[in-house]
């Protein structure tokens, strides 16, 4: 398929904007017209799009992507059946704002995500902002029929759910996790819903999201409407806690490994199986040829797991590369190249306007997302000058505080903790991040400047929200306990 003129200059335009620091808002709209394949030959037709977002899944723990102690054949194949990425971050080194980015575009501290929310006030760190336009709603004009399958995670309550938030079909959990992948809990609350409605259903959750995929894609093909589906697993988030034969499975054909490994290493494996399942059932049903599949990672992997984020340093919480950058492959038969590969430095937030673009569907608000989608298609797109930016806030030992990473280029100023100083890396000349630059490099003050005018951006985006009146008290207690 060849890229027509106006993407292509419209991406320019994009790309001048945001290096000025520009708005996007309403170049977008003529970069991405919602007829886009209109006039491609008869016959053809908008593809569906499938997202599957894993959680916590590090950047060393794919066969495809250096792990040699274990086996995901399925993942795999999908990897080598498109484009892989070896340079796509998450947009956070934990899940709720990276689950923000994805369905917003935008920066999740400025739609109100700048942390994981969760359950009880005194440990929440977001409220998805009401204005935040999320991507269903602009795949529903552009002729979509759309649907999340497992982890939401972006809210616990009306109207911060699903079907309040654009999506036509919801199956899975409103929480932040599970405490057992068979009981479903969380602080013994059951967040499972079909879409309004609390459900109780038996079984391993990564069982249960795939079999609810296959389902929904069996019903989809019935249809002439393309869809998106919008599937997030909650493997392997913790607890780390896999099938009893997948156990056994790994044990007995790795007797050095160790229990904790084993463990780890058999819940990715169940779950590479699972995506096997999604997949098959994409070709059987014959959608796979006009369906674009996109594989990715909300964080990386939790080191206290046993996770393998192979040779970057650190991982799930942290700023350094191995809590952020994550696996990434997208599949499109006949238009994405098999066996491709890029170095091009991308983040979750990026998606929203390449699945809007390959949707067809017009995009006329402000995101800070870029499309990647001239380099899925092997198409040239300029290398990216861009400022970008890693926010967290959290408790614990965070205080209530955020931390934060910027990137320009090769370079990438880190705050692991926010009791640290901001320290300068370039990662071509160490991609270990372990010498950090003199403060005084000038691209320590221009890092630092850039962030500086983000965080006063997001400072104007409430993350608290309002929760329903009377419902809670002053989530702090002012003892200091
Ligand atoms: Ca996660």
């Amino acid at each position: 398929m060849s890229t027509p003129d106006y993407t292509r200059r419209g991406f320019l335009k994009i790309a001048c904007l945001a290096a000025t620091g520009g708005s996007l808002k309403r170049s977008l709209g003529m970069a991405y017209p919602k007829q886009l394949f209109a006039d491609e030959k008869a016959g053809a037709h908008k593809p569906n799009v499938v997202v599957i977002l894993v959680d916590d899944l590090g950047y060393g723990d794919l066969s495809s992507y250096g792990a040699s102690d274990l086996k995901t054949p399925n993942i795999d194949s999908l990897v080598a059946a498109g484009i892989r990425f070896d340079n796509f971050y998450a947009n956070c080194p934990v899940c709720s704002p990276t689950r923000a980015s994805l369905l917003t575009g935008r920066y999740p501290d400025l739609v109100g995500v700048p942390g994981v929310i969760r359950t009880h006030p005194t440990s929440n760190f977001g409220y998805l902002a009401p204005q935040a336009v999320l991507l269903p709603k602009l795949l529903k004009p552009a002729g979509y029929h759309t649907a999340i399958i497992g982890k939401w995670h972006l809210g616990l309550e009306s109207p911060n759910v699903p079907n309040e938030r654009g999506f036509d079909h919801f199956h899975g959990f409103l929480g932040d996790m599970m405490d057992d992948y068979y009981t479903h809990r969380r602080h013994s609350i059951n967040y499972m819903r079909l879409n309004s409605q609390k459900i109780d259903p038996k079984g391993h959750a990564t069982d249960l999201f795939t079999q609810w995929s296959i389902q929904y894609i069996r019903e989809r093909a019935r249809s002439s409407q393309p869809f998106f589906l919008y599937l997030a697993y909650n493997a392997p988030h913790t607890p780390i806690q896999p099938p009893k034969e997948w156990i056994e499975r790994v044990k007995n054909r790795d007797k050095g490994i160790s229990d904790r490994r084993a463990k780890l290493v058999a819940l990715i494996e169940h779950l590479d199986n699972g995506i096997g399942k999604v997949i098959t059932s994409l070709k059987e049903t014959g959608l796979s040829n006009n369906t674009l599949v996109i594989f990715t990672s909300d964080n990386g992997g939790q080191l206290s797991v046993g996770a393998n984020n192979g040779p970057l340093r650190a991982g799930k919480q942290d700023m350094y590369e191995g809590g952020i950058r994550v696996p990434m492959c997208a599949v499109w038969p006949d238009r994405i190249k098999p066996g491709s590969h890029s170095n091009h430095a991308a983040l979750t937030m990026d998606l929203f306007p390449t699945i809007c673009e390959a949707a067809g569907a017009g995009i006329d608000h402000e995101i800070d997302g870029w499309s990647i989608l001239p380099t899925l298609l092997g198409k040239s797109q300029p290398s990216e000058d861009r400022f970008l930016f890693w926010v967290r806030c959290e408790g614990g030992h965070y205080g209530g505080r955020a931390y934060y990473a910027a990137r320009c280029g090769d370079y990438k100023l880190v705050q692991n903790d926010p009791f640290e100083p901001m320290q300068l890396y370039n990662l071509a000349d160490d991609p270990q991040e372990s010498k950090p630059l003199a403060r005084k490099h000038p691209m320590y003050n221009k890092l630092f400047a850039a962030l500086r005018n983000h965080i006063i951006k997001a400072g104007a985006v409430p993350w608290q929200g309002s929760r329903k009146a009377g419902s809670q008290k002053y989530p702090v207690k002012l003892d200091g306990s």
